[in-house]
């Protein structure tokens, strides 16, 4: 009983918007151009929340301030296996930070996607083992997992 706390956690909440493609249902990735850390690799759209703001509503944020659109987002994405899914919490991304994560599509009348901040690409993807060819950021990769169900 030393009157520890847990450390603040830094929230990221992101989005995993649906269209209807050529072959069916697709979700739009976003390659990062920064940090430079990150620059090259692929992601869930998103961004840190804002002090008390609604999870859905700041990945709302993100994602018009990131590539232009207005989204709609429904369904939280959870997992029951995978290990970096933290119930209460969302995914870990690291030792202090999670993300929230929300399926959602483009709300009629939104622009399309165009990559206006942290990004120079989106593209529109299938979910299956070819998604896993992207080189995605690897906090995203379980979540990938998790969704293909490898
Ligand atoms: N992050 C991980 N996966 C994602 C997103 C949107 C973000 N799908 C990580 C990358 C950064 C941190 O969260 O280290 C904050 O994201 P941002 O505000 O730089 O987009
Ligand atoms: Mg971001």
């Amino acid at each position: 009983m030393t009157g520890e706390v847990d450390a603040p956690q830094t929230v990221v909440a992101a989005a995993i918007l649906r269209g209807e493609g050529a072959e069916g249902q697709e979700l739009l990735i976003a390659r990062r151009s920064a940090p430079e850390k990150l620059a090259g690799l692929w992601e869930f759209p998103g961004g840190k929340l804002e002090p008390g703001e609604d999870p859905r509503a700041g990945a709302a944020r993100e994602l018009a301030e990131e590539l232009g659109v207005e989204v709609e987002l429904g369904d939280e994405v959870m997992s029951q296996t995978a290990p970096e899914y933290e119930p209460g919490w969302g995914w870990r991304l690291s030792e202090k930070a999670v993300m929230r994560l929300f399926l959602g599509r483009l709300s009629g009348g939104s622009s399309a996607p165009q990559p206006l901040q942290d990004h120079d690409r989106v593209e529109w993807v299938r979910l299956d083992e070819r998604a896993l060819r992207y080189p995605w950021i690897p906090a995203d990769v379980p979540i990938v997992e998790a969704l293909i169900g490898t």
